[in-house]
């Protein structure tokens, strides 16, 4: 165990200590805390959500530019690191596809072998009006394909002029600077308003260099085994330029409103620390219109939407360095090469295009006062290429096919209901049934001789003699109640069934070359993956209840969140016919049964307040264990046991934190995937923000003692180096990513 776990139960001692005082300093009155976390009393939604929205947000979005990030404050969500604003949210340890994600209501999908565009690093933070979280338990109008819960991301409502106004004209205009790695960003926003139309643009840029690990004590040990191409604390592969944008348009009539949006996003660079390319180019373009009507009879709302995506990677300059100067036109042993040919090859161009058609109806029907029926009905249509073309050497003559033509249609429909039986009970029970369609084309490797490296000729020619249409029938149930006790004492509980299919990655990709299989990973372990076409749906069974204690007015509360889920199919990986201890190793999907649980305290009260302010606690602990039952392995990138204490003080315009950030040592570990060990670490920062009217100026410094860590979810590092070799000298495996060394930050934004 060793000193490192000291704080830890410190803070376990604290955050408990701090429960059995709550309801004695509730007794005063200090309802100038900081907005809540968890507001699990937001009119109109179900139990079990943890929404970021206000003061909240726009403290957490500066210093990022990874919307994922402004979810770390919510209980049981943790992040898989990836690329400087590609973070894959987890809910209660399920990551990436099993969460659903929308963004202004369109279910977007990671379309890269590397899951490298995931739904969230489409919307910058400053688009963001309010983030919302289910955890496990979803009613199923808003689960469907997924298993760990659903996260809402909307862009602020659409503003209209009052009706005795003429034109309502409305600015902000922000920017933040982050001294570690030089990471800054810039966002513009602007909208004018009748009373009936409205049309608002926002813009943001954000840029950032690689950003340098903790220089503490341990450093040099620490980083000698990140490689020797950069300088010795600098994290390879963690630049980032990104320019996202939006247009909206919205007109209401009476009970009509309809909004239409046009986003448009151009990331020119995103380095990847822990995958074996980078990626060099993402151009998407998106529409939107939706449609939202309040009758009589209750509330309807349409929704239609068409994304386009362009994605492509290569090797970016830490990982290119290795291969010759920065033309890429250079062969592995550094001389010249043009014109590629079979013995020369220059880089490895990965080119993926998707297309998602989407459709939805939702109406909301008052039965009675108390009583509500959801009816509803959802379209996706996602079309996916995945091609490789030939850059020399042993990727010759011909294009790899590692999806071709990939379909993945899922159609819905759902019914709900919800009732007040009495004022103490609210209910929620529900059924959705889901069919997905799933399908592709032929494939072929660089090569289509019998003599092609790496098994190409036979695995395209066994994988053509299949046949790929795969139908899924999944079937989600869930029943959920929130019961009042009193005016302190709430108790939520429920029950979901939640089925996932594959993604067209688990299922379609069939090479098992380490180099092509090391191409497909979206997990950043930095292993090689193998699909199988008939992998069945993931089906969870979750349980879960949330003790919600607080005072009348919420100026001090607590909340426990214990949860268990099981999961039959779940899609894990398995050993292949060669498997190597402390190494990467070529894995295949396979369905394993699972359990997940664990338990989330979130709270908050008030300490005491003097001439310098108001001062208050807030604490959020997360523990989640994952086991694979068929193996008794570990489920791969659990967060260890964590906890974050602020102590805030609040003062006139002053709004002011001390947060400590305690991580266990994640030592459960997926064998299979010969996940790396990482040390338990303590992380101070202090944040700092003054709001006048229309400015709010943002500070802080975070990782204060700059101090060296790993990322527990960071991943393999794979940063620079020869990383098309499965198992290269540099970096070798067992080297985590390192987590940030200190930054200053300032953020300014100016609303007129
Ligand atoms: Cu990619």
């Amino acid at each position: 165990m060793g000193p490192r776990l000291h704080p830890l139960y410190t803070a376990v001692a604290v955050a408990c200590a701090m429960a059995a005082t709550w309801h004695h300093a509730g007794a005063e009155s200090a309802t100038d805390l900081s907005e809540i976390v968890v507001s699990a009393e937001t009119p109109g939604s179900f139990p079990n959500s943890g929404m970021i929205t206000g003061p909240e947000l726009e403290a957490a979005r500066v210093g990022t530019s990874d919307t994922a990030k402004l979810l770390l404050q919510v209980p049981g969500v943790s992040l898989y690191g990836a690329g400087g604003v590609s973070s894959l949210p987890a809910i209660h340890g399920l990551a990436d596809d099993r969460v659903r994600i929308q963004v202004d209501g369109m279910d977007l999908i990671a379309s890269c072998p590397n899951h490298m565009n995931p739904p969230l690093s489409y919307l910058d933070p400053t688009a963001v009006g309010s983030l919302k979280v289910f955890a496990g338990i979803v009613p199923v109008s808003l689960a469907g394909d997924s298993i760990g819960g659903t996260i809402i991301a909307d862009s602020p409502e659409p503003e209209f002029a009052a009706p005795d106004q003429k034109y309502l004209l409305k600015g902000t205009i922000g920017g933040y600077y982050q001294s570690n790695g030089n990471g800054y960003s810039a966002n513009v926003g602007a909208s004018a308003a009748t009373d009936s139309l409205s049309i608002a643009y926002s813009g943001a840029i954000a840029k950032s260099q690689n950003y340098q690990a903790g220089s503490d004590f341990k450093t040099t040990r620490a980083t000698g085994r990140l490689g020797h191409t950069l300088p010795l604390n600098e994290v390879g592969s963690t630049a980032y330029d990104t320019r996202n944008q939006t247009l909206d348009f919205a007109w209401k009539n009476g009970i009509h409103k309809v909004e239409a949006e046009i986003g448009y996003q151009d990331i020119p660079e995103e380095l990847f620390p822990n995958q074996r390319m980078d990626m060099l180019g993402n151009e998407q373009t998106s529409f939107d219109l939706n449609y939202t009507g309040d009758f009589n009879w209750g509330k309807l709302e349409a929704q239609a939407y068409y994304q386009k995506v362009d994605h492509y990677m290569n090797f970016g300059p830490d990982k290119r360095f290795w291969y010759g100067p920065a033309t890429g036109m250079v062969a592995v042993d550094g001389k010249p090469c043009w014109p590629i040919s079979g013995t020369c090859a220059a880089g490895m161009p990965m080119n993926t295009d998707a297309k998602t058609l989407g459709a939805s109806l939702q109406a909301d029907i008052d039965l009675t006062d108390t009583q509500l029926l959801r009816l509803g009905v959802e379209y996706q249509g996602y079309q996916l290429d995945d091609w490789w073309s030939p850059s020399g050497a042993k990727m010759y003559p011909g294009t790899f096919w590692n999806i071709n033509n990939g379909e993945r249609d899922r159609v819905a429909v759902y019914s709900e209901w919800e009732a007040r039986p009495t004022p103490q009970w609210l209910t929620l029970l529900g059924i959705r049934f889901e069919q997905v369609d799933m399908n592709t084309g032929d494939v072929r490797g660089y090569d289509t001789s019998p003599m092609a490296p790496g098994n190409q000729y036979l695995e395209a020619k066994r994988f053509n003699a299949q046949d790929h249409q795969e139908t899924d029938n999944n079937v989600n149930l869930s029943a959920l109640a929130r019961y009042r006790l009193d005016e302190t004492k709430n108790l939520e509980f429920g029950y979901a069934h939640l089925v996932r299919s594959p993604n067209l990655y688990e299922r379609y990709t069939w090479s098992s070359w380490t180099m092509a299989a090391s191409m497909n990973n979206s997990v950043g372990d930095g292993n090689g993956y193998v699909g199988d076409i008939n992998l069945k749906p993931e089906q969870a069974n979750t349980l879960s209840v949330t003790f919600d204690w607080h005072a009348p007015e919420r100026e001090w509360e607590v909340q426990a969140t214990p949860y268990y889920t099981y999961v039959t199919d779940y899609i894990d990986a398995i050993r292949t016919a060669v498997w190597i201890p402390d190494a990467f190793n070529v894995l295949q999907y396979a369905n394993q049964k699972a359990q997940l649980y664990g338990i989330d305290v979130a709270g908050k009260m008030p300490l005491f307040k003097n001439d310098f302010g108001h001062f208050g606690l807030k604490g959020l602990l997360n523990y989640t264990k994952g086991e694979n039952l068929d193996t008794n392995d570990g489920l791969y990138n659990i967060m260890p046991l964590n906890v974050t204490l602020s102590l805030t003080q609040r003062l006139g315009g002053w709004d002011n934190a001390v947060e400590v950030v305690m991580v266990d040592t994640k030592d459960d570990l997926s064998e299979v995937r010969n996940e790396i060990e990482t040390p338990g670490y303590t992380l101070f920062n202090l944040r700092g923000s003054y709001s006048w009217t229309k400015v709010r100026l943002d500070f802080g410094i975070e990782n204060l003692l700059d101090r060296f860590y790993s990322l527990p979810l960071g991943g393999a590092y794979l940063g620079q180096g020869k990383t098309m070799e499965l198992n290269p000298t540099v970096p070798a495996w067992g080297t985590a990513v390192p987590g940030m060394g200190r930054s200053f930050y300032v953020g300014l934004n100016l609303k007129f």
